[in-house]
């Protein structure tokens, strides 16, 4: 097991990182840009090296900096977090190269998953349903018109460096087809530097349902069961489950099953999570995140498993603690993204939080770097922290929720609490009736008036 671990972090989640250490015994070292001299994460860990600028570019993503805070405090291994440096196969082959462990996947699966045609043709070659499409780079015009037209139109030109949607297009009819590929070309080269796209069928209203996997690295993978992150705006989760409303027992072993067998197959190590959409009961991969995500609290409170713990033992060239048939799910979990935002233009909020009062209680988690007195800096992202809560069913996950809510008190600056506290009042949430088209769709509407009627 590792000595020293520094995370290469900010935020809920370098916190999360450092309670895990710090449980297992293992010394910390914070990094930080002078904009978060005063985090949370900075204050708990054992030590703390300032490695730059506020701009992320000059400080958490500057990868000498980071090598040099290694050899500063001796640290032997990296945890990345989410974000920054997690998914770049560039900074975890400089580590081993370094002989500094990187807390993740191998930096091969990392680059493969990074490029969606590779990705793709990857998880079909390993037996998982994909969505159907051009299975490789569009070479022309003509090219794509015989796919699409053998597939049926709508379909969807999709960027192969994609991600959180830019240089993506729909397209109805053959006479658009031209169009939609040079726009989407042109929006994938200047967002990713590589204007290479590929086709899909259009699924009109599917879910987004994720599976958490676990690897060692040797062969042994196991599944964690999914969560639902349908509930997004702009391509930002703003509500997960686990597990999905959507599925039945059985559904969630078969398709467990499929990827666990391909995770096996792939000797991957680490935590990874394969996307799929869901519609008509079927599943579509679409894409596979090969870090820890955001919304990986709901499978703990299921599953009762510390994921940072598992990949620290992992990463260390240990075991999975347990087998499938030893990973049980238990009630229901949801999470709610609390972001230094107003809660209906989603604008940036950023400044000083003057009043502080998080919910408690049984079923309740709060991760969060967030204290009365801190001062939100406007540099970073705006997730602030995290509501989750566990019940013994979805709809004590429901109630829960809604008393958290009530109680959640942040001063100072706007958050998305009043958001949430809608949310849990609307019947098609209630009954888990929504796909990722439901949020966007219901911030259309005007928000309902509370005023009584006469
Ligand atoms: C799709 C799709 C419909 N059909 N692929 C959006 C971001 C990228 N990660 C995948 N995305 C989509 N791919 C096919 N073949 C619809 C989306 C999509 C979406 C997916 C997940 C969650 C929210 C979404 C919102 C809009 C579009």
């Amino acid at each position: 097991m590792f000595d020293k671990v520094l995370i290469a972090n900010r935020g809920e989640i370098a916190l999360r990182v450092l309670r895990a250490c710090r449980e297992i015994g293992i010394a910390t070292v914070a990094v930080h840009s002078t904009a978060d001299a005063d985090a949370m994460h900075v204050r708990l860990a054992d030590e703390s090296v300032c490695i730059g600028p506020p701009p992320a570019a000059e400080s958490y993503l500057n990868i000498p900096r980071l090598v040099a805070a290694c050899e500063i405090t001796g640290a032997d291994a990296i945890h990345p977090g989410y974000g920054f440096l997690a998914e770049n196969a560039r900074f975890a082959e400089i580590l081993e190269g370094h002989g500094i462990t990187f807390i993740g996947p191998s930096p091969e699966h990392i680059r493969i998953m990074g490029d969606k045609i590779e990705a793709k043709a990857t998880a079909r070659r390993l037996g998982i349903p994909v969505v159907p499409g051009s299975d490789g780079p569009i070479a022309n015009t003509a090219q794509a018109a015989s796919i699409a037209s053998a597939m049926g139109y709508p379909v969807l030109v999709k960027a192969t460096a994609g991600g959180g949607g830019r240089g993506m297009k729909v397209v109805h009819a053959p006479e658009d087809l031209d169009a939609a590929i040079k726009t989407a070309r042109a929006e994938a080269a200047a967002a990713f530097g590589n204007d290479s796209v590929y086709l899909e069928r259009f699924l009109s209203a599917p879910r987004h349902i994720e599976v958490q996997v676990f690897g060692d690295g040797r062969g042994s993978a196991i599944h964690l069961g999914e969560r639902d992150c349908s509930l997004q705006r702009r391509h930002q989760k703003v509500w997960e489950e686990a597990p999905s409303p959507a599925l039945n027992a059985s559904e969630r072993a078969g398709i467990g099953a499929i990827i666990a067998a391909a995770m096996q197959k792939l000797k991957y190590r680490g935590a990874g999570t394969v996307e799929f959409l869901y519609e008509d009961g079927k599943f579509f991969f679409i894409e596979m995140n090969t870090r820890l995500q955001v919304e990986h609290p709901v499978t703990e409170m299921i599953t009762g498993l510390d994921l940072v713990i598992e990949q620290i033992r992992v990463a260390s060239g240990n075991t999975l603690t347990l087998k499938q048939s030893e990973v049980t799910f238990t009630g229901h979990a949801i999470e709610c993204r609390i972001n230094a935002e107003n809660p209906e233009t989603f604008m940036p909020s950023p400044g000083k939080i003057e009043y502080w009062h998080p919910p408690g209680g049984l079923g309740v988690r709060v991760d969060s770097g967030a204290y009365q007195g801190y001062r939100i800096p406007p540099f970073y992202d705006s997730l602030i922290g995290k509501l989750i809560v566990h019940g013994k069913n979805r709809n004590e996950a429901l109630m829960r929720l809604k008393r958290c809510l009530s109680e959640f008190v942040i001063d100072g600056i706007d958050t998305t609490i009043p958001l949430f506290a809608r949310l849990v009042k609307e019947p098609d949430i209630a009954n888990g009736l929504y796909n990722i088209h439901w949020l966007e769709s219901f911030l259309k509407k005007p928000a309902q008036s509370h005023s009584s009627m006469p």
